[in-house]
């Protein structure tokens, strides 16, 4: 598997809890390499147009709304086979189901509030760097 690049967001929940670099040393810890990083505030559209994949789904006003709620960290991380080394930190969506030592099982807070982003495949990881970033602002 070749060096790749995957797309992660540090979620509200964590930010609110100052754990930026917490999270961040878990991903270099894992081998994964930040290239780009900017901490924004989305408003609810943008947060809707980023989750547009959901919008059918019961969660989809109560995911937008908290995407919205405080800033978040938008990240770039590079690696071998960095999309799936990064879901494998972050850990299973719901915090109850996560392994132990990964991201969500160490800081979410519940299955909504779960503090990382990652993409879920190449395709997403592509569309979703250059939702959020320039070729420009990615410094390998
Ligand atoms: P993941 O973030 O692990 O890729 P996903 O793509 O299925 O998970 O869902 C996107 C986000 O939507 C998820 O991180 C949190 C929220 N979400 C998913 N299922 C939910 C549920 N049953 N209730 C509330 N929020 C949910
Ligand atoms: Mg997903």
């Amino acid at each position: 598997m070749a060096t790749q690049r995957t797309f992660s967001i540090i979620k509200p929940d964590a930010t609110k809890r100052n754990l930026t670099g917490k999270i961040t040393a878990k991903f270099e810890e894992a081998g994964l390499r930040v290239v780009a990083s900017k901490r924004i505030h989305l408003t609810k559209a943008q947060a809707g147009e980023f989750y547009a994949v959901h919008k059918e789904r019961p969660f989809f006003d109560e995911l937008t709304t908290f995407m919205a709620s405080a800033p978040i960290v938008v990240q770039v991380l590079e690696g071998e086979d960095a999309i799936a080394k990064n879901r494998e930190v972050m850990g299973a969506t719901n915090p109850a189901e996560a392994d132990e030592g990964t991201i969500r099982k160490e800081f979410a807070l519940s299955i909504g509030e779960n503090s990382v982003h990652g993409s879920d495949g190449p395709d997403t990881a592509k569309e979703e760097i250059a939702f959020f970033f320039s070729e420009l602002e990615i410094v390998g």
